[in-house]
């Protein structure tokens, strides 16, 4: 039987291309993003390739009750979720801490904590339920090292770095491994996100520098995910070689 991996945020960037690189090995997978088009599209779009079955499952990770629903009423045959990745996620604004928007700082929180540990708490029992599973946690350098701008995403990704820790520790009796990425600079959609469209700030980001891609990203998440049972990768710091830090860039002049 193929497994199921469970993926949020799916819908672009790190998600998606961990979606295509999943199905490609096989497995069957649960996609979820609030944009259920291009939920809908990558489903077409793998399954014209990959003879894996696809759920999409459009909601807000930031909707308690949403996410509640949505895996109180998962068909039983998608209950057997052997991979969860939390991968929704983004910044919002790069803004000096007087300066910043409150809006963007609850969005984040709720995104990238809140959002995470509602998904978790669905998909847990069912893990505990088949004693075994394994939890990929998408943290960032920005969780690692605070930067000058990054405060409350930062605050954010050091959250997601502690519940990964904590995940571990408490989920060690029910046999499930727990892992967390942490990428430097990936060329996604993550930028123009922040930057909310701004396409001069966001290429700005990866000026001077060869970035690490959404598929470097999948690929070292298939390579947790593919180790034997008895080995689990805690946690991966992964930057591309022009970057050593959240600081530290080797630039093309
Ligand atoms: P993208 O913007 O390309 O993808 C973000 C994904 O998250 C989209 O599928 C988006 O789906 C989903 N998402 C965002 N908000 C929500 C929400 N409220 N509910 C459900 N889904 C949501 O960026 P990346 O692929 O780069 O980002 C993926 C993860 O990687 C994030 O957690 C990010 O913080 C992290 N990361 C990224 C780095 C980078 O440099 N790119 C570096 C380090 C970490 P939709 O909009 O359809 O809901
Ligand atoms: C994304 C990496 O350094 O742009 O998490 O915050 S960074």
């Amino acid at each position: 039987m193929n497994k199921i991996v469970l993926i949020t945020g799916a819908t672009s960037g790190i998600g998606e291309a961990c979606a295509i690189k999943f199905a490609a090995a096989g497995y069957n997978l649960i996609i979820t993003g609030r944009r259920s088009a291009r939920l809908q599209h990558l489903k077409t779009n793998i399954q014209a390739t990959h003879p894996v079955e696809i759920l999409t499952l459009p909601f807000d990770v930031q909707d308690r009750k949403a996410v509640a629903n949505t895996f109180a009423s998962l068909p039983p045959d998608w209950q057997k979720i052997d991979l969860l990745i939390n991968n929704a996620g983004l910044a919002a604004g790069r803004d000096s801490f007087e300066n910043a928007d409150m809006d963007d700082w609850e969005t984040m929180l709720n995104t990238n904590v809140h959002g995470l540990l509602y998904v978790s708490k669905a998909v847990v029992p069912l893990m505990i339920a088949e004693k075994k599973g394994h939890i990929i946690n998408m943290g960032s350098i920005a969780g690692k090292e605070v930067y000058e701008r990054g405060n409350v995403y930062c605050a954010s990704k050091f959250a997601v770095d502690a519940i990964n820790k904590a995940m571990r520790i408490d989920l060690l009796k029910h046999n499930i491994k727990v892992t967390g990425i942490h990428p430097g600079a990936v060329e996604t959609e993550f930028a123009r996100v922040r930057f909310k469209g701004n396409e001069t700030k966001a290429a700005a980001t990866y000026t001077g520098i060869i970035p690490l891609t959404a598929g470097d990203i999948a690929d070292t998440i298939f390579y947790c995910a593919q180790l034997p049972d008895h080995v689990c990768i805690n946690d991966l710091v992964i930057t591309c070689t022009q970057q050593a830090g959240a600081y530290y860039f080797n630039k093309n002049t």
